[in-house]
């Protein structure tokens, strides 16, 4: 049997190992990408994202096992470096994911984030289809709040959870770094720690101005990811927002819109490397580069002439 083969039948290796060649972006794994995106679609995307530290692996550990004991079957991308699903991590936070099941109904994978981070949430999103296609009910994304590439993957997700903490100024460094735009629910994790009412209370006012403007309600939960509590009242407002994306209209249009960002992305790729190619062999760039860098002409207009001379404009 083929590795695509066991992967329609269900076999978490042939998972592991497709997860790979779309990572390391081996020859044909396009071909294999566009076999599964007929058989996606139906997997809701949740997004977790926050500081270093906050709980994220935490909290998709509850979620998980919550969504397990519901019937659910779940696959976890974790994006973060410092995450204990990468395997950077702390003894204790290792144990905690042993006693996951093992009868195939979860499925974690991390995502390499050392050198390029290039195509790391192209990688990212095509894992998702991947394990969306393999019949996973939820594909559960954990990604630290910083950078382009971390944006861009949450943008993929139907919902997204931002997780913070009771440590003064988060709230504040949260609306710096961009979260607060992108969260639609807000994880207030290790609540037990004190402060943790005050920063609530000091989200809920911020959230009143976003709250006027749109019909969602922007809840802040105040969690315990350790002691395992208000992990259902997380997960309720997760489903109400899923609900709420339904309802809205809106989740059918940001599936539509990821659609088109990735035939985009497809084709500017595609187009990119037909188009270096052929400009190394219509001119000698180093010759240009040269005359341009003694001022005798300049880009804009050895780029038009170019264009022109490949009939591309
Ligand atoms: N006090 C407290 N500690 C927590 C809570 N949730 C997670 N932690 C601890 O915070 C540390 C970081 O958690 P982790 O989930 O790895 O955070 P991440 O970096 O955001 O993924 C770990 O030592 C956790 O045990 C909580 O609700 N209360
Ligand atoms: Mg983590």
């Amino acid at each position: 049997m083929t590795v695509l083969e066991r992967f329609l039948g269900g076999d978490q290796s042939a998972l592991a190992r497709i997860i790979t060649i779309i990572e390391d972006r081996t020859d044909g794994y396009q071909d294999v990408l566009a076999r599964f995106y007929p058989r996606s679609g139906k997997a809701v995307r949740i997004g977790f994202t926050g500081p270093p530290g906050a709980g994220k692996s935490s909290l998709v550990n509850s979620i998980a096992r919550m969504l397990l004991a519901q019937g659910k079957k779940v696959g976890i991308i974790a994006v973060d470096p410092t995450s204990p699903f990468t395997g950077g991590a702390l003894l204790g936070d290792r144990i905690r994911m042993v006693d996951m099941p093992s009868d195939g109904t979860v499925y974690i994978r991390s995502m390499a984030t050392r050198g390029s981070t290039g195509g790391l949430a192209a990688a990212t999103g095509n894992a998702a289809v991947a394990l969306d296609a393999f019949g996973f009910d939820y594909v559960l994304i954990e990604t630290v709040g910083v950078g382009q590439v971390e944006l861009d993957i949450i943008d993929t997700c139907d919902t997204v959870v931002v997780t913070l903490v009771p440590e003064s100024g988060d709230a504040v460094q949260a609306l710096k770094a961009g979260l607060m735009e992108i969260a639609d629910i807000f994880a207030l994790n290790k609540s037990d720690r004190p402060g943790a009412e005050n920063i609530a209370a000091e989200l809920n006012m911020i959230l009143e101005i976003k709250r006027e403007k749109q019909e969602w309600e922007f809840p802040v939960v105040m969690t315990e990811a350790i002691n395992n509590k208000n992990i259902d009242r997380l997960l309720s407002k997760i489903e109400k927002h899923i609900a709420y994306l339904h309802s809205s209209g809106q989740f059918d249009k940001h599936r539509r819109e990821q659609i088109r960002k990735k035939i985009v992305s497809i084709v500017t790729a595609q187009i990119n490397v037909v188009v270096r190619e052929k400009l190394t062999q219509m001119v000698d760039i180093e010759k240009v580069v040269g005359e341009i860098y003694e001022g005798k002409t300049d880009p804009y207009t050895v780029s038009k002439e170019l264009i022109r001379l490949s009939r591309m404009g």
